[in-house]
């Protein structure tokens, strides 16, 4: 069988124990590595004084993950720089946050360089090479330096930027340039892949683009908008679990009859929750009827810590929601319960469960996993309704939530009042074809579909036959995910 080598930042092998990985990447890879044989390298997330290469070799329910240490100068260049700093806002439309430093510039080339270096070892001439979100868009291109000459993919889990906010990257060309490397690349969705396209025949005036396919030079690119799922069998499992029931029961018991909506999140300031507060404060200054019939619970556990902006929103949040209780609360009843720790799938899902509405509300969203989950776990009987930024990439497939504007107060309002107010029949024929999308739809559906185009000979000799035998990932043999040599 052709080995997969998937490549991201940070590797996230499963555990195992229910423990909820936050960040999307892994969440998603987790689940797609359950059906794939092969091998998962990145960074380990450990400091090392000096950069020696050496790779750290582990083995998890099947998945062999393939780690390395960084220097910290690597770390605060690389990672809290271009990654967070730069390209993190810049993707999501925050050039007012984005700082462009040459030496988080140099950090990020001379990473993505050790990647290469470290990975090449490792590869053998049939394997077929995943390269995995922004913090690694040129590492297709040091890999051919080095002479890779496999079938290289690569896939964005964040938006693509429109032209005109690119062009502020300092060397953006050079920067887009180095894309060409890869075989194939995926975007969430076709809006992600138009503003790529628009930029592409916009500087690269030589590009010829047709049929998502650019030919450029000696290069022939593939680009698809391929937009991942969750696995939506293992989360309804989850929410119609006992454990899930529980929690269910236990946040129902809290709110003493009154109607849940809410929030889950990774403190970000691209997931719009200020201004998501704001549209709830209006709610209840508008629609006063509301007030002690409803309660918000926005989970929002803190993120990339390190970074100034997530200081200052976390601040802003703060004093946001303190406000808002102080303005609302009854000596019975607090509007906004605003949670800065995260809870692991299973709890979660037997909240979701428990909501009437959840507002999955960002300002610009790669996709958005949060959304297809709350509709995974809800009641077919009485399930609640999903009220969707514009701005997310779900938005393209999840056409029957209440598709709103995040950044207007009044519209995430008008969504809540219709949401609080929905009728049963009609919160069903709405889930119902939600819930098509993210069952068919699913991430085995994205795997299979991304790894179609990138094998040659299809997904099928990198993905066993999917889904109802995808649980028992311990089938995979030690050898066939044995590197072909350590460093
Ligand atoms: P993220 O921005 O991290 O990921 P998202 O897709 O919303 O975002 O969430 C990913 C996962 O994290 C979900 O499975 C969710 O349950 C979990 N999660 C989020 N908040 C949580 C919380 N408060 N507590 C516990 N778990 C939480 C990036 C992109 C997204 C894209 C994903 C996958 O920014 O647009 O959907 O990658 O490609």
């Amino acid at each position: 069988m052709t080995r997969l080598v998937i490549v991201s930042n940070r590797v996230s092998p499963p555990t195992g124990d229910g423990q909820a990985n936050q960040g999307g990447l892994a969440v998603a890879l987790s689940s797609a590595l359950r059906v794939t044989n092969g091998i998962w390298f990145g960074w380990s997330g450990n400091e090392t004084e000096k950069f020696t290469g050496q790779v750290h070799f582990s083995r998890n329910e099947g998945v062999t993950t393939a780690t390395i240490d960084l220097e910290p100068q690597d770390v605060e260049e690389y990672y809290n720089g271009f990654a967070n700093r730069t390209l993190w806002p810049l993707f999501h439309d925050r050039t007012d946050l984005a700082e462009y430093e040459r030496t988080f510039a140099g950090g990020y080339a001379r990473v993505n360089q050790r990647f290469a270096e470290t990975l090449v070892p490792l590869i053998t001439p049939d394997d077929v090479l995943w390269i995995h979100d922004y913090h690694l868009i040129p590492l297709g291109s040091e890999l051919r330096k080095q002479g890779v000459k496999n079938r290289t993919g690569f896939f964005l889990h964040t938006p693509w930027p429109v032209a005109r906010l690119l062009t502020s990257l300092p060397s953006h060309q050079e920067f887009v340039e180095s894309l060409f490397a890869y075989d194939l690349l995926g975007f969430q969705c076709q809006t992600w892949l138009d503003s790529f396209l628009y930029y592409v025949q916009d500087q690269f005036p030589h590009a010829e683009v047709k049929d998502n396919v650019i030919r450029i030079g000696d290069r022939t690119v593939q680009v698809i908008a391929c937009p991942i799922g969750i696995d939506a069998t293992e989360f309804i499992e989850s929410a119609t679990s006992a454990e899930a029931d529980e929690s269910r029961h236990a946040i129902l018991r809290s709110l003493e009859g009154r109607t849940l909506i809410m929030g889950v999140d990774r403190l970000d300031y691209s997931k719009g929750l200020e201004q998501r507060f704001h549209g709830y404060s209006r709610l209840l200054q508008d629609h006063p009827e509301f007030q002690e019939k409803v309660t918000f619970l926005q989970i929002a556990p803190p993120s990339r810590e390190e970074v100034g902006s997530y200081q200052d929103i976390r601040r802003e949040l703060d004093a946001l929601s303190g406000h808002i209780n102080g303005e609302f609360a009854t000596a019975h009843w607090v509007p906004l319960r605003y949670v800065n720790r995260g809870y692991d799938r299973i709890a979660l899902s037997g909240m979701y469960r428990a909501a009437r509405a959840a507002l999955v509300t960002p300002l610009r969203d790669g996709m958005n996993l949060v959304a297809k989950e709350f509709v995974a776990a809800q009641d077919p009987e009485d399930p609640g309704v999903l009220i969707l930024s514009r701005f997310a990439g779900a938005a393209e497939q999840l056409k029957d939530a209440l598709l709103v504007n995040p950044f207007s107060p009044e519209e995430l309002a008008d969504a809540l009042q219709q949401a609080l107010r929905m009728p049963v029949e009609e919160r069903k024929t709405r889930w119902r074809a939600l819930m098509d999308s993210v069952e068919t739809e699913d991430v085995h559906w994205w795997l299979r579909r991304f790894l179609d185009l990138l094998n040659d000979n299809g997904a099928d000799r990198l993905v066993p036959p999917p889904p109802s035998n995808d649980v028992e990932p311990a089938n995979n043999t030690d050898k066939s995910v044995q590197p072909a040599a350590s460093s």
